[in-house]
């Protein structure tokens, strides 16, 4: 389901991302120290010029000092210019530190997230939404990153700025300070009004993005559908939506700072006023010399333009709060299904048992059970065929075999070993699976053969294939096994995507081999030679079979007929026949026989 209240992180997002600088923490405290050093740097050249205009261009003995002293004048112009230059140069060093570190930042987080969301299990999947998850990775990591490039920077821009400018100006002159500051936390108060306004729009926001890669996303891979039932208008019109919806949000995000704003900058823009007509007071009175007010002035901005940065910052803030909070999510998400503290190690191959008591099983967001007590048993090397109509729980009860989802009660063991008590490497690595909806990778036919086992050779992947009735049609394509089949197996049919599939589950020789309606798609004889392969493997393993047609379930040593969830019927062809139950009936069906 589909988390929609705030989550709770054992961390605060700042002390989070502080945890993910480590081995950059060292430079980035540098590269802080950077920004205060060149801020308060900017200093020097106002200081300088008020010395120049009082010693050498205003006060009594200018001429006087000019003619004599000046090598002082262009001591402090070079002076001026060595600063100035030597600010440049920190600066420039600084933001190579910012970016490093928020690459390095961004690369290990990123790497960090992908192999949570590649752990994850199944229930985690059919929560996220794929865009949503995109989103997650590329701009919400983003927006973290220019956290550590950007935002943290100009935080400590503006406040070093601000206050080197405050101190600077207190000791110059404290009164004429002070009629200049009184009036800043008026800012302070405004920005704090902003915050709240701006917070829920951010989080707004960004749940609209993910919803627009959604879309994308959907269509993109989609696309199939999308033509078939020709609605490509509907599609585009559906994401003009999405995007118009974003952008106005992004507009409406805007305009929350567009009514702060005047305020901002109306006091901003007092300081000059203030300062002209208060410092032109203290002037007249004497209590402020020409230079002193050259460095005023010349200040002015370094205690106006952190006020006037402040909104922008807040806002960068809010963004970085909602993205983080979608990584975070991501980032302590744990799967619930993994390895047992007490798990064992079994690096042995199974002998193939499989055993089921009492097993029942309901989706986490399904209203009902979908499998009520099942109590089978598979001894090894047996083939059991599973049938029963569409919907009745086939593909459940399959995929609880290698733990994709936990029963809600029972148990399920192989070789007598509870699943639970597996890790999952070893159980998995022993389970061959062919699922039901096929999907292949962009790679060659080799490739994909091989993606359970990569060091087999050609001549191995070529055996399995023709295990599976594949090899015929690979050979007859003109690059064979290097045949590059596009995303999802675009190029292939429906039958010859099966087959590859089935050749890749054989090609872990597994000692449990399960198929999910693997020979739907192919013709009755290749389905003919397909079982007769699989009882000829040249490997022990224990074969599960979801199929519906009776030439499959025929030579299985059981069958289990499922029906809303329950085994109905359990025994072998001539069993069930004998019963003359739903099996026997679905024979009938099939054979088209009034009687048998
Ligand atoms: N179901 C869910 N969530 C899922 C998958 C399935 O609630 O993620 C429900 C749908 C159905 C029941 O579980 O009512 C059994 O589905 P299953 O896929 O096991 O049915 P099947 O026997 O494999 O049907 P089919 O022959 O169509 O593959
Ligand atoms: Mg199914």
């Amino acid at each position: 389901m589909k988390q929609t209240k705030t989550q709770q992180f054992p961390k605060t997002k700042l002390a989070w991302l502080w945890e993910n600088m480590q081995g950059t923490r060292g430079i980035y405290i540098v590269g802080m120290l950077g920004t205060i050093v060149y801020n308060v740097l900017q200093l020097t050249v106002p200081y300088y010029s008020g010395k120049i205009v009082d010693i050498f261009l205003t006060g009594e003995n200018a001429r006087e000092n000019m003619r004599t002293n000046s090598d002082l004048f262009y001591k402090l112009l070079i002076a001026m210019v060595g600063f100035t230059f030597l600010r440049t140069i920190i600066v420039y060093l600084d933001c190579m530190i910012y970016e490093h570190v928020s690459q390095t930042v961004l690369y290990r987080v990123r790497n960090y997230l992908y192999n949570k969301i590649e752990r994850q299990d199944m229930t985690f999947y059919s929560t996220y939404r794929t865009g949503d998850l995109m989103t997650r990775v590329t701009g919400d990591l983003d927006a973290v990153r220019h956290m550590v490039a950007w935002v943290i920077r100009m935080v400590i821009e503006s406040f070093s700025l601000f206050g080197a400018a405050a101190i600077f100006f207190l000791y110059i002159n404290w009164k004429m300070a002070l009629c200049l500051l009184v009036i800043s936390p008026f800012v302070f108060w405004i920005i704090y009004l902003f915050k709240n306004k701006v917070a829920p729009m951010h989080a707004l926001l960004r749940e609209k993005l993910a919803q627009m890669n959604t879309y994308a996303q959907e269509n993109i891979s989609g696309n199939r559908v999308v033509k078939a039932f020709a609605r490509e208008d509907y599609e585009i019109q559906k994401f003009d939506k999405a995007n118009k919806d974003y952008a106005e949000t992004n507009k409406a995000t805007g305009m929350v700072w567009l009514k702060f704003y005047p305020y901002v900058e109306s006091i901003a823009n007092l300081m000059p006023v203030v300062m002209l007509a208060v410092g032109g007071v203290f002037l007249i009175r004497g209590q402020l010399t020409m230079g002193e007010y050259v460095a005023f002035s010349g200040l002015i901005w370094a205690i106006a333009n952190p006020m006037r940065q402040m909104g922008n910052i807040m806002n960068e803030f809010q963004r970085f709060s909602a993205a983080s909070q979608k990584v975070m999510e991501i980032y302590y998400s744990e799967p619930k299904i993994k390895d047992a503290k007490d798990a064992v190690a079994h690096p042995e191959r199974f002998e193939g048992k499989i055993e089921f008591e009492d097993v029942s099983f309901q989706y986490e967001d399904g209203d009902l059970p979908v499998l009520h007590d099942i109590n089978f048993t598979v001894e090894p090397n047996e083939i059991v065929a599973i049938m029963g109509e569409t919907g009745c729980g086939k593909t459940s009860l399959i995929h609880l075999i290698p733990r994709f989802y936990e029963p809600t009660k029972g148990q399920i063991r192989i070789d007598g070993i509870p699943i639970g008590k597996l890790k999952l490497a070893d159980l998995r690595k022993n389970i061959g699976l062919a699922t039901q909806d096929v999907l292949l990778y962009s790679d060659t036919i080799e490739g994909n053969i091989a993606y359970g086992d990569s060091t087999i050779n050609l001549d191995e992947v070529m055996k399995f294939a023709k295990y599976s009735a594949a090899s015929d049609f690979i050979s007859k394509m003109p690059e064979g096994y290097d045949t590059i089949v596009g995303e999802r197996g675009v190029g292939l049919s429906g039958g010859q995507k099966q087959r590859i599939s089935l050749a890749r589950a054989l090609a872990v020789k597994p000692s449990i081999l399960i198929l999910d309606d693997t020979t739907s798609a192919v013709d009755m004889e290749t389905e003919k030679q397909i079982q007769q392969s699989l009882r000829e493997l040249d490997f022990p393993c224990t074969k599960i079979i979801i199929a519906q047609r009776i030439s499959t379930t025929k030579a299985a040593d059981k069958i289990l007929v499922l029906q809303d969830g329950y085994i109905r019927e359990a025994g072998t062809h001539e069993e069930l026949l004998a019963k003359k139950g739903y099996y026997y009936e679905l024979v009938k069906l099939q054979t088209g026989a009034e009687e048998l």
